[in-house]
């Protein structure tokens, strides 16, 4: 598979970050981290988050890209107006500039993953191809966190605040 070759190669190459999440090279550019949350039974469209740094001279843009585990895979753009949460389509794809590190991540620009075929579960992984304007299209496969999950590997919001009136308690008892 073109996914498991691109792998080899990366790590062949010794640029593998340490984790779980693998990255990827295609022509200039190195895209990280990988992941995606975990959906409730009924959700119809799941968001995907990564990295794209762009090691090249001259900019690229993400275009779109598809999965068989959804109906089709949009680039997005979270944004606020009027106070009100809103995201939309990117219009003409998200350029990369040269020399330069573009996140996608919660509340910002993220993939749309539209008409999900099954629900996401944490730990599951979810084979994606992005397409690039000039570096054409890549394998990445996203790692399924839990639930409200803000970035990869981290807890999901909510395991810190149940932990806080434990620390109280340490050595506090006169
Ligand atoms: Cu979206």
């Amino acid at each position: 598979m073109k996914s498991w070759l691109a792998v080899v190669a990366v790590a062949a190459l010794g640029l593998v970050t340490p984790g779980h999440a693998e990255s990827v090279s295609v022509g200039d550019l190195v895209i990280s981290q990988p992941w995606t949350r975990a959906t409730a039974g009924g959700a119809k469209v799941g968001g995907g988050y990564l990295t794209i740094e762009n090691k090249g001279q001259v900019a690229d843009k993400l275009v779109g890209g598809s999965t068989d585990a959804a109906g089709k895979l949009e680039v997005h753009q979270m944004s606020t107006i009027n106070g009100v949460m809103k995201m939309h389509q990117v219009e003409g794809g998200l350029t990369i500039e040269p020399g330069k590190t573009v996140k996608l991540e919660p509340g910002g620009y993220h993939l749309m993953l539209v008409g999900l075929k099954h629900p996401f579960k944490k730990g599951e992984k979810v084979p994606v191809t992005l397409e690039f304007e000039k570096a054409g299209n890549v394998a990445v496969t996203l790692d399924v966190e839990g639930i409200g999950a803000r970035a990869p590997g981290a807890p999901a919001g909510g395991a810190m605040m149940k932990k806080m009136p434990d620390h109280s308690h340490d050595g506090g008892q006169k």
